[in-house]
């Protein structure tokens, strides 16, 4: 399965790459192809689709006076157990160090450790002379995108003049500019007058992080964008009034795109409100802290999602992958929501949970693989090594079986007791608990290495090389 098609075929790897594509009962210099190779893998009545692209991780993030709970080796061993095989992560330069200092301590935190091909985006901490003048040597070290915060003042927030500076550079170099779009100022004004009345649980950070400032930030950005001609992609969107916003720019002509997560198509702020356990009574919710937050299903927001990743005015979906325990993490904020490190973890589960989107009828076959794997190596810069089945690309592929099942878990007990089903993510919960799914990720080949065999982790930490990322393939 492609994104432009399916079709019954045999594929030939040979080493780390795909060699061809071959119908059916073709032969190889005269010989049958099957007596011809050293391994055969049946995927008869099985989908073959090229490995997963996880375009946004925080592995390791230090967030919220703690770190993101997935290294980069448990966290790609993960995402290779769910049919992901690269991962785009977010090398971190904070306010006050040096662009490339922050690279540089991504690069020791990831090299010899991954399980999967791994590429960085470079999060600019602080716009200053300095880190503008790093942003154009990125492009020869293999990472032409960047971040910025329109959020978290204080931490990694960046204003509109540091914005347009930044985008002035991205517009000049092809660097592609990606945007938390969420008026920091605002909410946290808003989360402070909550905690003054009282209100410190988890659901009322998604109530302070209202949908106005989603819509009003992504607006803001896409002006920005339509001033300096830098092209615009926004992260993890949740509100439909901000899917609204990127539509109307694109209708408009211009260059913007948008980025959706499995917790916006699946889950709501009903589920965090609702949710209390004997263990953390009503801070269960932490679990489903995230930003931009879950938003209220009785909005429509869910819905109006699933529309934009079939009318394309959403392009790709990925994770945002912030992974951080309830004990001795998430409980930072127990009678202070503020001070939940906000983060879910789902590396492991995306391309399941797409999939479940085919199974119901909200995507096609091709839609799933274009929004998981194909859109994010050409947004990226990575496509024909990435994102495709065609010969002279890594043979990255995962044999899917629809008529597989999988029961998304639990994690472990805050006592390192296991809860029964169980995923991979170091993690002591799962916000997909209970979760069954339609399909089975089979088997995992990471550039023509079998990592993931019927279900087994059979790779090694190191596997997985740093991909140096050329310019993105959607500039124009
Ligand atoms: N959102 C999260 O949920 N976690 C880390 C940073 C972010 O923007
Ligand atoms: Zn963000
Ligand atoms: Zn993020």
């Amino acid at each position: 399965v492609s994104a432009t098609g399916r079709t019954a075929a045999d594929v030939l790897l040979d080493g780390e790459s795909i060699a061809a594509v071959l119908a059916p009962g073709s032969t190889l210099l005269g010989h049958d192809l099957a007596a011809s190779v050293d391994t055969v893998i049946d995927a008869t009545g099985k989908y073959v689709i090229p490995g997963g692209i996880d375009a946004h991780t925080h592995m390791q993030l230090p967030f919220g006076g703690t770190s993101a709970s997935d290294t980069f080796e448990t966290g790609t061993r993960a995402a290779a157990w769910g049919g992901t095989t690269t991962i785009v992560d977010f090398a971190v330069q904070r306010t006050g160090e040096r662009v490339q200092d922050g690279l540089a301590h991504w690069h020791e935190l990831a090299a010899g450790n991954c399980a999967i091909d791994y590429g960085f985006h470079q999060i600019v901490g602080g716009v200053d002379a300095d880190s503008l003048a790093a942003l154009p040597g990125l492009i020869d070290e293999g990472i032409s995108s960047f971040k910025m915060f329109m959020a978290y003042p204080g931490v990694f927030y960046a204003d509109d003049a540091q914005i347009l500076r930044a985008m002035q550079v991205a517009a000049d170099t092809g660097l592609l500019t990606m945007m938390h779009a969420e008026n920091g100022p605002v909410i946290d004004v808003l989360a402070e007058q909550l905690i003054e009345k009282g209100k410190t649980s988890p659901y009322f950070h998604g109530v302070a992080r209202a949908w106005q400032m989603e819509e009003e930030a992504t607006h803001r950005a896409i002006m920005l964008s339509h001033l300096t001609g830098a092209p615009l992609y926004v992260v993890h969107v949740s509100a439909k009034q901000a899917v609204e916003q990127l539509a109307w720019a694109r209708d408009n002509g211009q260059n913007v795109f948008g980025e959706t997560c499995p917790q916006y198509l699946y889950l709501s702020l009903e589920d965090q409100l609702g949710a209390s356990s004997e263990e953390w009574g009503d801070f269960e919710g932490a679990k489903w802290v995230c930003s931009t937050p879950l938003r209220s299903k009785h909005e429509g927001h869910q819905h109006h999602m699933w529309q934009a990743l079939r009318t394309n005015d959403i392009q790709m979906v990925s994770t945002d992958h912030c992974p951080f325990c309830m004990k001795d993490q998430k409980t930072l904020g127990q009678g202070d929501f503020r001070a939940i490190p906000n983060g879910i973890g789902s590396v492991e589960h995306r391309m399941d949970l797409m999939y479940q989107g085919v199974v119901t009828g909200q995507i096609t076959l091709e839609r799933w693989v274009e929004l998981t794997s194909t859109t994010p190596a050409r947004m990226f810069g990575m496509y024909g090594k990435k994102g495709v089945i065609a010969p002279g690309a890594d043979a990255d592929i995962v044999v899917y079986d629809p008529a597989g099942h999988t029961s998304i878990g639990l994690g472990t007990r805050p006592d390192g007791s296991p809860t029964g089903r169980s995923h991979h993510m170091n993690m002591d919960h799962s916000a997909w608990e209970g979760y069954e799914i339609d399909g089975h990720v089979d088997t995992v080949i990471s550039r023509g290495k079998v990592v993931v065999d019927d279900g087994a982790y059979v790779g090694a930490p190191g596997d997985g090389r740093f991909v140096k990322r050329g310019l993105s393939q959607y500039l124009i």
